[in-house]
This record gives structure tokens, sequence and C-alpha cells, in this order.
């Protein structure tokens, strides 16, 4: 298992900085934001080269939303994707995290149509990852799943839903990924989701309990190390959570930590 850490929570300015900060800390990867990597995309590579630690994934930050009742917010959401997935092949990423929607619902109910909101959003969701899961396997990343927990999202809440969909659409482009701290509030239990979604898992989100760095709360991060483990999971597992002060001796703490469970 490798591990990654956010950009943002790496000390520094320039992502060169920042990556050769997180390399001495001990990650083997980075994860960047994907809002402005058209303009970012040359300063990546350009920073990528002096360095061994690679880019691991990119965290979202397409324009639109894929679950909108507006057709212009769907269509951008799709083709900024799309774009986003050809800028991961280029940095050797393993894809792009997918929020399918954020908050409540923004479609109609179309009863008798669909027999729910819900059932409604899926359709759609289906035939937009169909036409992205071409776009992701043409340059061999993945679009990331990533279920939230209902504070932040109605749609998808817990792994098995995103294992379904990625199951349906049968496409290596269309994968799922699990986050600790969305796990904690919605699986009843978080080794057990996980068991049951390996053979789609291609990327973990890490954070304790309370949203701050694993060690820094009370969640039992052994036994789904183990289930991962056992598994054959070789992937990343990003560090998405608060760090508290002081932040670089508090890194090293929390990967240290992480170390002597993986
Ligand atoms: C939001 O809570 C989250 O976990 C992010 O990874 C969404 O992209
Ligand atoms: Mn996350």
């Amino acid at each position: 298992m490798k591990l990654s850490i956010q950009e943002n929570l790496v000390p520094g300015l320039k992502l060169e900085e920042k990556l050769i900060k997180a390399e001495r800390f001990g990650f083997d990867g980075v994860e960047v934001w994907g809002h402005g990597m058209r303009e970012r995309i040359e300063e990546i590579k350009q920073a990528l080269s002096t360095v061994k630690i690679r880019i691991s994934t990119i965290c979202s930050g397409y324009r639109g939303d894929l679950l909108s009742a507006n057709w212009e917010e769907r269509r951008i959401a799709v083709q900024d994707l799309g774009e986003l997935l050809g800028f991961a092949a280029q940095l050797e990423a393993t894809g792009v995290i997918t929020v399918p929607t954020f908050g409540g619902p923004k479609l109609p109910d179309l009863r008798p149509l669909y027999s729910s909101v819900w059932e409604l959003e899926r359709a759609l969701l289906m035939t937009e990852l169909r036409e992205l899961s071409k776009v992701a396997e043409d340059v061999g990343v993945h679009v990331l799943l990533e279920p939230l927990n209902r504070y932040e999202t109605h749609f998808l809440c817990r792994l098995e839903q995103a294992v379904c969909i990625a199951e349906e659409i049968g496409s290596p482009g269309i994968a799922v990924m699990a986050d600790f701290f969305h796990m904690n509030i919605e699986e009843s239990d978080i080794a057990e989701a996980l068991r049951r979604s390996m053979k789609y898992l291609r990327h973990i989100h890490l954070a304790d309990s309370n949203r701050w760095l694993p060690g820094f709360g009370h969640t039992d991060f052994r036994t789904p190390f183990k289930v991962l483990k056992e598994g054959g999971y070789n992937r990343y597992m990003t560090l998405e959570c608060y760090v508290p002060e002081p932040k670089e001796e508090n890194i090293l703490k929390s990967i240290q930590y992480l170390r002597s469970l993986i």
C-alpha cells in the first residue's frame, strides 16, 4: 500500500517545494486538486521531473454537476471530467475523484416514469458514466466514485452503492474509492464494507474519526488495513484531514503510525 497526502496539507508555497517535503516525510504520492489543471499541468510535470514522488490522484475540481437539473451544468461536468481524465493519464495518476452530486437532489419527481428521484438520478448518472468510461478506458485511468456522508450528499453514501454502479457499467474505467471519515459515519462495519468492495476499490482517503490525522482520533484502522492487505490492495491511501499544530511533527507521527499498521 502506498501513502499519499493532499497538496494543501504539505507546508510550502510552490508545488515543487511541497513534493520535496512530502517525499522527505516518506510519502509515495501527492494528491492534487483538479481545479485549474489546464493551467497547472506543465508546472506539475516540471516539478515531477526533479523528484521520485508521484501524483497519486486528481481530486475533483470540475465545473458543473453530474446530477444538475440544468443540461449545460451536466454537460460541463462531463466535459471537464473527460479533460481531467486525460490530465490524470499524463501525470500517471490513478484517476479523478468524482462525487456525482453534493447536497440534495436537483431533479424533479418523475413518477411513474421513475419510482423515485434517486432512481432517475441513478439512470442519468449511468448514461454519463458510460460516456466517461470510454474516455477513462482509452487513456488507462479511472473515474473514482467517492461515497460521502449523508450531511454532504444524499446520493452515494455507502461503498456498496458505488460498487453496484461500477459493476453495472462493467468497464475498468469506472472504479470506487473509500474515505475513512465518511465510512465512519455511514458504514455499519468498515472492514466488511471494504472486503466487499475489493474488486472495484482503486483509491482511499484517510482521516481519523474526527477528521484529524490518522492516530489522532478513535477509528480502528488495524482491522480494515488487515482486510486491505489480505485483499491484495497495493494502491494509494491519501491523507485528507485536518493537521493539528505542530504540523510537520504531527504529519511525521501519523505517517509512522500508519506505516506500523500496513
Ligand atoms: C469531501 O468530504 C471529500 O471527502 C472529498 O474527497 C470530496 O472530493
Ligand atoms: Mn474524501
